[in-house]
């Protein structure tokens, strides 16, 4: 039978499966092109269920045989799966199928990269390795059993045979499906071990294809620290005997959380000083924690459906960050986190793509892995945590791992947990789960009598996803300072539930400044008429980081705005703020680079388009480049002793000390490169010893026009190295001038080393190009074409990274009438390629709106 048209599921129609599955026994027998797979799997009616019809999914296998109870059966086979008579009560299914690995481009199922076996099930790739009630509610014991002529047999769980060619493992922990995993090659492991705080040895492994030995060492320290931590913090210890990582090149994502086999995509595990970056070290901390965390929110304690991924996506998003705060500085981290969601999730809640945290329906689940889900998820256990206070969050988390141990679960009971915890009514709360967008929250003050009044109104603009809005519990976060600068209020959160509602603050001496939203305890648009001087006071007084940072941003913003749309020149206030800034050598360098970051292009033309002028995508760039000189400019004489005080002398160490130093060396010598033409740059390139230091170099003499040599250079010195080389691709491209960019990205896509099927090379190049606003917003339309090209290209290969990387088209409609004819004459040619996947159907249907 062929594909049907694409086909919506619903929340509301959930209904259990009509069977349990008791045991689960799989064989591979591996090999590229006719891999066989052998179920032996006990089924039992489900006493909860009313439905008892037999049905397992099943994608792209070839049934070689089926038997129930011993005796061959003949089931009706789908393109999505089968169905079979069963006897009444228990039975035992067994099934032989066969699959072709090394024609699985897709990366979801069982595939090959570069030679060795690797799986991706999460969310629907188990139906692609044998039939199976696919599905995370349905939860079962696995043993598995391998076959192959690899060194390296491995699958979740505990080793129970490790032979020449054969292994068998056994995971206690009953799991869905999508948790499964298998790896086999010719790797080498970095081992290690961690004792637990009951005192059980855990053999740790982190398993490389020979070469990268020398890339592992840090990845496996950031895995005992995420042991150690969530021992400490949550009271969560490791329950097998061992804990595998395996990196593999060929990813969609970042990295998955099988059970006791974490997959990772190279780029998120493998790092030395110099081949990674500070950047690239941070993100791997904080990957391999987050994949450690799903161990119980996610793995012990899994979804019920697919509806509620933000149970265990928000929950571990927020315990990872509350882990890099914890290791690193914490108002670092809170400032990068907002923004990132200002940048991925804020468009994503205002434009066509917006769903909600827990999104009613979907087509493709695989669509649905987004920084709403993930993010704006974060945000809400952020916010349940403050309005409940740190004790009752401690509490209701005991709860929640006590009560539900085992289990497949809702976002009610998740909020059950703190209700019972707190008494109190969480009803209105749930709205954050199932309203769509950014809220936003317009602000009035009012000074009378020694009583200084803040007067709120929220509103959420109707959307498709959400089309009568209520309104939202609110904690907003908010300080007083007197015109001196010191506090008269320390921060104190306000509850607010109204669509409006006031707070009075009584017996103030003299009109106080408010610090609103202090560490962005809301994710939401906060509206209020600032003058460029209470702007500035905030930046030299607030006691809150994040609002220090906060107005210096919005300095910034209101400066780039001006100057894109009027040609005004870099505003005052901004330059002389920042310049105390970068000259405070109180505040961590880490900080002050953060401060000195511009906002980007596309945030600014989103504040264009949100003020009602359309973004002209030049000019923002033109007041960037502007911006930045006059910037280098004024700081000119500090410049130097920036510089020098960020050298960091000794051996490489990608410790907050060190990285807090090169973050602002690498701003400050971005600034100088404007000013000496690349002299400094050069001669860091020439004496760089580590990648952090060498790639800021690369990216300052190309953001000068300079560099050619040095490309070159850089090229021949790390040809071998595929993740550096995915950074030499990157790089040209985030540094190209605007008119250049599409030029650049197709003279890139004929070297010899696109390889366009690896995930990361092609997020390298057409993902880079998507990031460059103005080369990819270039007014031919050049941009455009070039990357529905490649993404009508990918799409037969692998629809998953194809339809994520449409979403660069979501923020369209901001951009003039020009622009939107030229984007939807791709999304046109896009959307009528013959053959599109329903993945990539499902993406451009909602982003033509
Ligand atoms: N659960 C993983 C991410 C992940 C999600 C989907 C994937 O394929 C569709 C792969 C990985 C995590 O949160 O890290
Ligand atoms: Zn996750």
């Amino acid at each position: 039978m062929k594909d049907t048209a694409p086909q919506t599921i619903y929340l509301k129609d959930y209904t259990p499966f009509g069977f349990d599955v008791e045991s689960v026994h799989l064989t591979f027998d591996l090999s590229p092109n006719a891999t066989r797979v052998m179920s032996r799997i006990a089924f039992a009616p489900n006493p909860e269920a009313t439905d008892h019809r037999f049905y397992l999914h099943g994608k792209k296998l070839t049934l070689i045989k089926a038997a129930i109870n011993g005796e061959p059966v003949r089931p009706e086979v789908t393109d999505e799966g089968l169905t079979c008579p069963v006897p009444d009560g228990s039975f035992i299914w067994e099934c032989e199928v066969e699959i072709d690995p090394e024609g699985n481009t897709a990366l979801e199922g069982l595939y090959m990269s570069n030679g060795m076996y690797c799986t991706q099930c999460e969310a629907e790739g188990f139906r692609k390795i044998t039939y199976y009630p696919d599905r995370p509610d349905v939860m079962s014991v696995f043993t598995v059993e391998i076959k192959g002529p690899h060194p390296v047999l491995l699958s979740n769980g505990n080793p129970q045979v490790q032979g020449q060619g054969h292994a068998i493992w056994h995971d206690p922990w009953p799991k869905p499906a999508y948790l499964f995993a298998l790896v086999a090659g010719e790797l080498v492991a970095h081992s290690d071990s961690f004792t637990t705080c009951s005192g059980k040895a855990v053999d740790l492994n982190l398993y490389v294809r020979p070469g990268d030995e020398g890339k592992c060492a840090f990845g496996m320290e950031a895995l005992k620290k995420s042991m150690q931590w969530d021992e400490e913090v949550y009271g969560r210890e490791y329950d097998l005997d061992v804990f595998n990582i395996v990196a593999v090149d060929d990813f969609n994502m970042g990295a998955m959380e099988n059970k006791g086999l974490n997959v990772f995509n190279s780029s998120a595990v493998l790092a030395s000083p110099e081949t990674a970056t500070d950047g690239n070290f941070e993100r791997i901390e904080a990957i391999i924690a987050h994949e450690y965390f799903h161990n119980w929110t996610g793995n012990r304690i899994t979804c019920r459906d697919w509806f509620q991924l933000c149970l265990k996506e928000g929950l571990t998003v927020y315990r990872d960050s509350q882990f890099t705060s914890d290791l690193r500085s914490a108002a670092v981290k809170r400032i990068s986190d907002v923004i990132d969601l200002r940048a991925r999730q804020f468009p994503e809640d205002q434009g066509p793509l917006a769903h909600p945290v827990r999104p009613e329906s979907f087509q493709e689940i695989n669509n649905f892995y987004t920084a709403t889900v993930y993010e704006k998820g974060a945000e809400v256990i952020g916010m349940l945590k403050r309005l409940v206070g740190d004790a009752d969050y401690a509490r209701a988390l005991d709860l929640y791992f006590a009560r539900h141990d085992g289990q497949a679960c809702t976002i009610e009971d998740w909020l059950q947990v703190f209700e019972d915890v707190t008494d109190r009514d969480l009803a209105q709360f749930k709205r954050w789960y199932s309203q769509a967008g950014t809220p936003r929250l317009a602000v009035r003050d009012e000074w009378k009598d020694g009583t200084y009044t803040l007067h709120f109104s929220q509103s959420l603009p109707a959307s498709a996803a959400s089309p009568d809005p209520q309104p939202q519990v609110i904690p907003i976060s908010v300080g007083l300072l007197d015109p001196n600068g010191d506090e008269v209020l320390p921060t104190r959160m306000l509850e607010m539930t109204e669509a409006t509602q006031s707070f009075a603050f009584e017996g103030l001496a003299a009109r106080p400044v408010p610090s609103i939203l202090r560490g962005f305890s809301a994710p939401v648009v906060l509206d209020r008429d600032v003058g460029t001087a209470e702007r500035a006071f905030l930046l030299a007084h607030d006691t809150d980081p994040f609002n220090r940072w906060e107005a210096g941003r919005a300095l910034a913003r209101e400066t780039l705005m001006a100057m894109a749309t009027t040609g005004a020149p870099a505003g005052a206030d901004y330059l002389d703020g920042m310049l105390a800034v970068l000259r405070d050598a109180d505040l961590d360098p880490a900080y002050r680079a953060l401060m000195l970051g511009q906002p980007s292009q596309s945030e600014l033309a989103a504040a264009l388009a949100e003020a009602g002028t359309t973004p002209d995508p030049d000019a923002i760039w033109q007041a960037s480049e502007t911006l930045a000189l006059a910037m280098a400019q004024h700081a000119q004489d500090v410049l130097p002793r920036i510089l020098a005080e960020c050298r960091v002398d000794g051996p490489y160490r990608p410790d907050p000390d060190q990285t807090s130093k090169r973050a602002l060396g690498g701003r400050a010598l971005s600034l100088v490169t404007r000013l000496d033409g690349g002299t400094q740059a050069a001669a860091q390139y020439a004496a760089a010893d580590n990648m952090t230091l060498q790639l800021s170099a690369l990216g300052c003499l190309l953001a000068a026009g300079k560099g050619s040599a040095e490309v070159a250079a850089f090229y021949d010195q790390w040809q071998d190295d595929r993740l550096v080389i995915d950074k030499w691709f990157g790089m040209q491209i985030a540094q190209a001038v605007p008119d250049k960019a599409a030029t650049i990205v197709a003279a890139l896509t004929e070297h010899a080393d696109f390889n366009w099927k690896n995930p990361n090379r092609f997020r390298a190049t057409l993902g880079a190009l998507t990031m460059n606003h103005a080369g990819f917003h270039a007014a031919d339309g050049s941009g455009y074409r070039l990357l529905a090209d490649w993404l009508i290209r990918l799409d037969p290969v692998n629809p998953q990274t194809t339809a994520r990387m449409c979403s660069a088209f979501q923020t369209w409609r901001r951009y003039d009438s020009d622009r939107q004819s030229k984007i939807g004459t791709e999304l046109e040619r896009i959307a009528s390629t013959a053959g599109l996947s329903p993945d990539t159907t499902e993406m451009i249907t909602r982003i033509r709106g």
